[in-house]
């Protein structure tokens, strides 16, 4: 499992443009966001660069923290 710090998300409606962005990158599946930890955890299905993963979230309006 992965997971990712995201920061900026304040309510629900965060959490779901956080879960469609990243529902929309190939390779993962299981994407969880949490909002209280502000941490997205996700499995991968093959190799997926962290990198193309927090562009999606950077996309949806969201930062990046570690
Ligand atoms: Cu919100």
């Amino acid at each position: 499992m992965r997971s990712v710090k995201i920061k900026g998300m304040s309510c629900q409606h965060c959490v779901m443009a956080v879960s469609r962005a990243l529902s929309a990158v190939e390779g993962i599946k299981d994407i969880n966001v949490d909002l209280k930890s502000g941490v997205a955890t996700y499995e991968e299905e093959k190799k997926v660069d962290p990198m193309v993963v927090e562009a999606a979230i950077k996309m949806a309006g969201y930062e990046v923290v570690e």
